[in-house]
């Protein structure tokens, strides 16, 4: 959100809330009609905040208009980025990383392809070096030639080590492989890559489903955080695909990649909501330090931007 990057749009939410379904500057003092109540369902639908979540916040304002709390534009406002604000916290402490009692921590990646997640698995490793972690990547998406080679290329940038397994091989080895690394050379943490696509999409479950069952029997506990990786510019397909891995996997937060640039932000208030997940860290651009703790209050009002 640093350098408003968030924002980079030219006709706000909350302006065009005003504009097309506040059309009657009274419907405020009369109270929200049904058309005015379908109108702003439409603007948020538009911005991808799904179904349920537009539902309960236009229900709940139209509740307190009712009531005659809700007298003017700027009590609106404060009133949707207040509930907003709710809808979105999750987490106490979002970016604070899950930490292993004794032995490595794993912190596990895992969502479809292109999403974010070899990207992210370099930003974490250098936010948790900056904390003063010793990591090692695990490069366990073996399935595309080329996704090794990338991880690598980060962790040579980052100066930390990389496990590899043979293209084809098997990934729950390479995690394994890696936790092994990690003990005996003293290293603190592994975050490990992984696939997003395969044959079939059962067969990918299936593969994660094994790569956790070994990380687990490999270090009991582990993996302590599973992100779930997820493109924030793709609506109401990234809830469906993060439903796919929460029946898999048992992820324990999200991170949403790709909200720099586009005005699609309202898609992390659906995956909220529906998936019923932390929202954990969001991405906002290519390079590694493009990645924040979320921060529902501040999002709620990036969303709510009046212009960009
Ligand atoms: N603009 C933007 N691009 C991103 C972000 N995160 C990842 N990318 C880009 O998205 C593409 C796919 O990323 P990658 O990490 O390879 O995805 P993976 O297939 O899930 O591992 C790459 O071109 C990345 O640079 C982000 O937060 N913002
Ligand atoms: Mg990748």
């Amino acid at each position: 959100m640093a350098n408003g990057r968030l924002t980079d749009r030219k006709d706000g939410l909350w302006a065009r809330i005003k504009r097309i379904a506040l059309t009657d500057v009274g419907a405020l003092m009369r109270g929200l009609n049904a058309d005015d109540l379908e109108r702003m369902e439409r603007v948020l639908i538009e911005a991808d905040f799904g179904v349920a979540a537009t539902v309960e916040l236009t229900q709940a304002l139209e509740d307190e208009v009712r009531r005659g709390r809700l007298k003017t534009e700027a009590d609106l406002k404060e009133a949707l980025q207040s509930r907003l604000a709710g809808m979105l916290d999750g987490a106490d402490h979002p970016g604070e990383l899950a930490r292993a009692g004794e032995g490595p921590t794993v912190i596990l990646l895992v969502g479809v392809n292109g999403t974010g997640k070899t990207t992210t698995a370099a930003k974490l490793a250098s936010r948790l070096q900056r904390e003063g972690r010793k990591v090692l990547l695990a490069a366990a998406d073996t399935y595309r030639a080329g996704a090794v080679a990338q991880l690598q290329v980060w962790a040579s940038r980052l100066g930390i080590p990389c496990v590899a397994g043979a293209p084809g091989g098997d990934p729950a080895a390479v995690a394994f492989d890696a936790i092994d690394a990690a003990v005996s050379r003293g290293l603190d943490t592994v975050i490990v890559d992984t696939a997003g696509r395969l044959h079939t999409q059962e067969g990918l479950m299936e593969e994660l489903r094994k790569l956790v069952r070994v990380i687990g029997r490999r270090l009991p506990g582990a993996p302590h955080e599973t992100l779930l990786v997820l493109d924030g510019t793709v609506g109401q397909n990234a809830v469906q695909q993060g439903r796919l891995f929460t029946e898999a996997v048992a992820p324990t937060g999200i991170v949403v990649t790709k909200l720099d640039g586009s005005a699609r932000g309202g898609a992390v208030t659906a995956l909220r909501r529906e998936l019923n997940l932390p929202i954990r860290f969001i991405g906002l651009g290519e390079s590694l330090d493009a990645l924040e703790p979320f921060d529902a209050k501040r999002f709620a009002e990036h969303l709510l931007a009046e212009t960009a």
